[in-house]
């Protein structure tokens, strides 16, 4: 028995990744959603995980949270699935990219959250954002210009590694981020899943709002401090 303990699907990106793999995979779970930041939220979150944090997976007797965490013990559960992909180059790339991106990208994360609902475009990029973005364009160029041959995703075949891009896939879309083709045409793959799909209309459809992540506040920060 399978559960996955999600927050706001319209600002948790991290609960996105392993949501995403379960769903690609059609490994069978339930969901539990805990709308975060409100004044019960930590208590629920503690019931789960000790950091926390969503997500959080329960498998059998036993809890996994961090959402490479939840990935890796994935694959272990279904091996047949190939979760990563099994040629080891492309599997040692794949994890580096996964690790690379679950361990960095900061300036991404705090000046373009992720929400479902916004759709606009930055007046300006900083140094700084500007940086990460390059970086997040080389490793999904280097990835589709390798393995292009073998299908549309970063690998070729869907993996873990476009559930950890997922969340990025998503604000360069809603923020206008300037792509060249091949960048352009991963980001159309991924926003084409019928998975990725349901998670965005199910991010829109709820009430809950967190101010500093709708798009007036993000823009406004934009002016002051670029
Ligand atoms: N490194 C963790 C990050 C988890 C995380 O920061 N989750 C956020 C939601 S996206 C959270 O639970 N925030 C609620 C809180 O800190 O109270 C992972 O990969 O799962």
């Amino acid at each position: 028995m399978n559960r996955l303990i999600i927050g706001n699907k319209n600002y948790s990106s991290w609960s996105l990744r392993p949501w995403l793999v379960l769903k690609e995979f059609k490994i069978p779970f339930k969901e539990t959603r805990i709308a975060l930041y409100e004044d019960e939220s930590k208590q629920a979150l503690l019931e789960h995980a000790d950091s926390g944090k969503v997500p959080a997976f329960y498998h059998d007797n036993y809890v996994v949270w961090d959402s490479l965490a939840i990935c890796e013990t994935l694959n272990d559960l279904y091996p047949q699935e190939n979760l990563w992909p099994q040629d080891p180059a492309a599997k040692a790339l794949a994890r580096s990219v996964s690790n690379e991106m679950h361990s960095g990208f900061n300036e991404i994360r705090n000046q373009l959250p992720m929400n479902c609902r916004t759709q606009t475009t930055l007046p300006n990029i900083n140094a700084p954002l500007q940086q990460d973005i390059d970086r997040i364009r080389e490793i999904w160029s280097l990835c589709r210009n390798t393995y292009q041959d073998q299908g549309e995703f970063l690998m070729g075949e869907f993996s873990i590694c476009d559930a950890m891009f997922a969340p990025v896939v998503l604000r360069f879309n809603s923020y206008g981020i300037p792509l060249n083709d091949i960048e352009n045409q991963y980001v159309r793959s991924m926003l084409s899943l019928d998975s990725v799909q349901q998670w965005i209309d199910e991010g829109i459809a709820e009430t809950e709002r967190m101010p500093l992540n709708e798009v007036d506040s993000v823009l406004s920060t934009f002016s002051v401090k670029h």
